[in-house]
């Protein structure tokens, strides 16, 4: 999954792809570098983030979707946690949601059911702007595979089919939560649900190897192996062509 956000503030690429047509040139060369799902952003979750309007959200990504659906082949997933933006960028062709609060919202949970869309639930514990303040868990695999599976069940009582679970590396986490979580994440095969893991360029990188976010490409492709190694059916990555290779190698290693 290659990851287009259409943002002033994100906390790698902000402000890089706000135009539309730079946003819908930079889909096509995740595709060209091997993305099977581009992801569409409109709104930084980035630790002490603000949120935006629904509206301003709208503006921003959905001429991108409409013109990736013109114009890609691969299916347009739509990062919202926001019931009309989903259902708008939906109408205009996106085919998956990806909420980093998990479909907490039950508007959100119908729009999914009624499009009939697979959706990613991502674990977060409290909210961008707050979230890094003093996270702490009983243990965090068993805290957030609970709550991950209580919201898959929510989800598929109000008619969700497709769910795909993210135990949402850098929300709410510190650097050693979240390299229990990759180093653990066999374990969330527990549940009947496809794994998505999104570390690429974290903070965690850089907290651990002491690397701007511009210089994290080497930590990726190893937080990516290893993700994948562990299970991870989906990695949610900037640097598509690098990460492809990672992605490779490790599910050779997986399935040799
Ligand atoms: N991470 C980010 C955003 N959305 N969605 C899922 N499912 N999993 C993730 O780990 C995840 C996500 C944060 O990364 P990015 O989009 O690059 O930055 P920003 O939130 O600053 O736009």
């Amino acid at each position: 999954m290659g990851v287009v956000n259409v943002t002033p503030d994100s906390f790698s690429d902000g402000g890089l792809f706000l135009a539309t047509e730079c946003a819908v040139e930079h889909a096509k060369r995740l595709v060209e570098e091997g993305a099977d799902i581009v992801d569409v952003g409109g709104e930084s979750s980035r630790p002490g983030s603000d949120p935006v309007t629904e509206e301003e959200e709208l503006n921003r990504v959905g001429p991108v979707v409409s013109a990736l659906v013109k114009n890609l082949h691969v299916p347009i997933s739509i990062d919202t946690y926001k019931p009309r933006t989903a259902d708008r960028c939906l109408d205009l062709g996106a085919t998956m949601v990806n909420d980093i609060t998990g479909l907490r919202y039950a508007d959100m949970r119908q729009v999914v059911a009624r499009h009939d869309v697979p959706a990613v639930i991502m674990h977060m514990k409290g909210e961008p702007k707050t979230m890094q303040e003093n996270p702490s868990y009983g243990d965090v695999v068993s805290d957030v595979k609970d709550f991950l599976s209580r919201r898959a069940l929510a989800a598929e009582q109000s008619g969700v089919r497709q769910v795909v679970i993210d135990p949402g590396i850098g929300f709410g986490k510190t650097v050693a939560h979240n390299m229990t979580l990759l180093r653990r994440l066999s374990e969330f095969k527990e549940l009947p649900y496809p794994v998505l893991i999104g570390v690429s360029r974290k903070s965690s990188i850089g907290q651990i190897t002491g690397a701007p976010v511009d210089e994290r490409l080497p930590g990726t492709l190893a937080a990516t192996a290893i993700a994948v190694l562990n299970g991870a059916d989906v990695v949610r990555v900037h640097d598509v062509k690098e990460c492809r290779q990672a992605v490779q190698v490790a599910e050779a290693i997986r399935s040799a």
